[in-house]
């Protein structure tokens, strides 16, 4: 779903094009010629025409021929997404630089002004890095209207770079299976002109926040949606990968600790070391180590927002 304006969304949409449909093309040629000459022969060499078979000693000009053809529309497909991949890899050097943060089951990304955004914001006609880290498993980021597709490896240092050429919003999914939840793994390209983009950048203050609203732990609720949480817990009692947050706080909850069971009331610290190093101890009935520590990620101020808003949720 996007808007077009008569040129193509990114830089690389032509040539995706022109290899795609070469390919499609010869394809298409190969099938229906050769189900035509399959109904020929059905129907020359048929029994009742021939009645006693005929052994034919090889032909070499038709081996040659079947062998060439080939290799010559293999090289031209592979020539066209060569010409299509090279420029992948080449950065231009005045491009700008985000960091895409994947994690099971969402993306954030990160500018150099330490702006954060759950959707990829740029600019119209300014080439874009985007630098690719995955916290736990392997995903893949996709960008189908721009013909691009990169996957994320942890651990492995990985980029795509692309020019947008036209305003408005694009679809960005994962397309790498990434666990329970990988279908929900889905932001937007958000492609704005060069002045609401400025504005956009400029406005550090607020990040995500404001659109939140200002009821009390909304800025805890806005820092859990970009940092992925809501994809495991859910607010409203219903269980998802992880507990609930619906009536948390305060709670009995009872832990595995050391291998032992113990009962814990669920307030600040206990909260806080649930989110900064939750291989600690594991709430009973749930898998271990399937929530990444958040130690260096969330910033204490952060925290405590978040714990607010946990807290709200008891008030109702
Ligand atoms: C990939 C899924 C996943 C993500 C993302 C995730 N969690 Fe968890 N979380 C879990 C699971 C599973 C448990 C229960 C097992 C355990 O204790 O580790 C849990 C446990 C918790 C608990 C303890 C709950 C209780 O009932 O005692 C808290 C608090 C918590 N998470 C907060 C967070 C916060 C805040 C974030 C985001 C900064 C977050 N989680 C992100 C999966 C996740
Ligand atoms: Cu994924």
């Amino acid at each position: 779903m996007y808007s077009t304006t008569g040129i193509d969304a990114s830089n690389y949409v032509s040539t995706f094009n022109t290899a795609f449909y070469f390919i499609a093309g010869i394809s298409l040629f190969l099938l229906i010629g050769l189900t035509f000459i399959m109904l020929y022969f059905v129907f020359r060499y048929n029994k009742k025409k021939n009645k006693i078979a005929v052994q034919n000693e090889g032909n070499i000009l038709l081996e040659i021929t079947w062998t060439v053809v080939p290799i010559i529309l293999a090289l031209f497909m592979f020539y066209f997404g060569w010409e299509g991949w090279k420029p992948m890899n080449k950065p231009p050097s005045n491009a700008m630089n985000i960091t895409a943060t994947a994690r099971m089951w969402n993306f954030s990304f990160q500018y150099e002004n330490g702006k954060e955004s759950p959707d990829l914001v740029v600019p119209v006609n300014t080439p874009v890095k985007v630098n690719l880290v995955s916290l736990d498993v392997i995903h893949s980021l996709f960008i189908p209207a721009y013909r691009i597709k990169s996957d994320i490896v942890p651990g492995r240092e990985k980029f795509m770079w692309f020019l947008p050429q036209t305003e408005g919003d694009f679809d960005l999914y994962c397309a790498e299976y990434c666990g329970l939840r990988h279908s929900y793994m889905k932001s937007m390209v958000r492609v704005l002109s060069k002045e609401k983009f400025t504005a956009w950048y400029g406005d550090t203050t607020t990040l995500v926040i404001a659109a939140e609203g200002s009821s009390p732990g909304a800025q805890g609720l806005a820092i859990m949606k970009l940092q992925g949480c809501l994809a495991c817990h859910s607010s409203d009692g219903s269980k998802i990968v992880g507990p609930t947050y619906l009536n948390l706080f305060g709670s009995q909850q009872i832990v595995i600790r050391n291998g032992a069971e113990v009962t814990v009331t669920a307030d600040t610290a206990y909260l806080k070391q649930m989110i900064l190093d939750p291989f600690s101890q594991v709430v009973k009935g749930y898998p271990k180590g399937l929530m990444q520590s958040y130690k260096g990620k969330i910033s204490d101020a952060d925290l405590a927002k978040i714990i607010e808003y946990l807290k709200s949720l008891n008030e109702k």
